[in-house]
């Protein structure tokens, strides 16, 4: 039996947490990790993966994960362009394999690829976690030429998030659907021959925001994502903090019925506690201090047979650490052993 896989997010070397320590974390078995400085659209060059790869073999973790290639907006915008940049995904994944990597994480929404509206909440304990208050929300949004959100206020030009928000004006979710499919098209039977799964992430949160068009987001769009293309290459990163801060999704039931059906490749475990009026606040892994039954997620996958890769999503800012909003070393770390204790409990023989 091929056993899960835990597995930690790394930003490259400019993370402020070390490999060395993400090694001293018991039952680590690897890292998911990305090359940040490859433009969005080009070829990912085979010797900037191997090099990836050897540092992180060196600090005696496997890279087996990506998390992500990012899809090129013409791609999402159905623009005559996509062709190219669809190529260079293909490329791109023929490159990974040949790096000896399992599993290609990647999202599908327009323009953020995830929205929050503070990174800093303290917490009456004087931890801080990343939140999604509406009331803030609206205040972000009120003049939409400017646009400025916290932890993408260095991604974009003005103007060139302008013209993005634009172009999605008249786009409607059937038009990113189409794309997706698209794109899953040209890029499955790809995946396929190099042995890749592809795990498209849910949308986060797992609804519209600032009229963009957004699909990935319960269980009736996961059931038309994976009918798109019929292969095991065609699968989820299921990730329990973006579809579970939606009350409507019932996270246990989509692990029983995606993990039976063999389509879940990466598990995203993060705890989440939903407000009134759809606001939340991301909680520690534990349970108890969120709306998320993690045990019980976890005993879903047990009850699958899952062996594919997990890692502990954001965690809070604790002890006093600085860092990168939801990748702390410590809070991952304390979630990691969560984890791992819980599935040890559920899967010894
Ligand atoms: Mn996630």
């Amino acid at each position: 039996m091929t056993e899960m896989k835990m597995v930690f997010r790394w930003f490259g070397h400019d993370d402020p947490v070390p490999l060395k320590y993400i090694n001293q974390i018991p039952g680590m078995y690897g890292i998911v990790s990305a090359l940040y400085d490859i433009p969005v659209g080009d070829v990912w060059p085979l010797d900037k993966i191997t090099k990836l790869k050897q540092t992180i073999e060196e600090a005696g973790l496997h890279l087996e994960i990506i998390e992500s290639v990012p899809v090129h907006e013409d791609i999402k915008l159905g623009h005559p362009t996509r062709d190219q940049y669809i190529s260079n995904y293909q490329d791109t994944i023929r490159n990974l394999a040949k790096a000896g990597i399992k599993v290609i994480c990647y999202n599908f929404m327009p323009v953020f690829d995830w929205t929050r509206t503070q990174l800093d909440k303290q917490l009456p304990d004087g931890s801080s976690t990343l939140v999604f208050y509406n009331e803030q929300l609206e205040k972000l949004s009120q003049d939409k030429n400017n646009l400025a959100l916290p932890g993408w206020d260095t991604s974009y030009q003005k103007q060139e998030l302008q013209a993005l928000l634009e172009a999605y004006q008249d786009k409607t979710d059937e038009d990113l659907w189409a794309s997706l499919s698209y794109f899953l098209k040209a890029i499955i039977p790809v995946a396929e021959e190099c042995d890749i799964k592809m795990a498209i992430h849910p949308d986060d949160p797992p609804w519209s925001l600032f009229d963009l068009p957004r699909i990935i987001k319960n269980e009736q769009s996961l059931d038309r994502l994976i009918s798109i293309v019929d292969s095991d290459s065609n699968g989820l990163t299921l990730c329990s903090g973006s579809l579970g801060c939606d009350a409507n999704n019932d996270v246990i039931k989509l692990v029983k019925k995606f993990g039976q059906k063999n389509k879940i490749h990466f598990a995203h475990m993060r705890n989440v506690k939903i407000l009134d009026n759809r606001d939340f606040e991301e909680s520690a892994h534990y349970s108890a201090t969120g709306s998320l039954d993690m045990s019980g997620i976890l005993k879903a996958y047990a009850d699958s047979n899952f062996s594919g890769y997990m890692r502990p999503d954001h965690g809070r800012m604790i002890w006093g650490e600085q860092g990168r909003a939801g990748y702390g070393l410590y809070d991952r770390a304390l979630g990691a052993s969560y984890l791992l204790g819980i599935w040890e409990a559920f899967t010894k023989e």
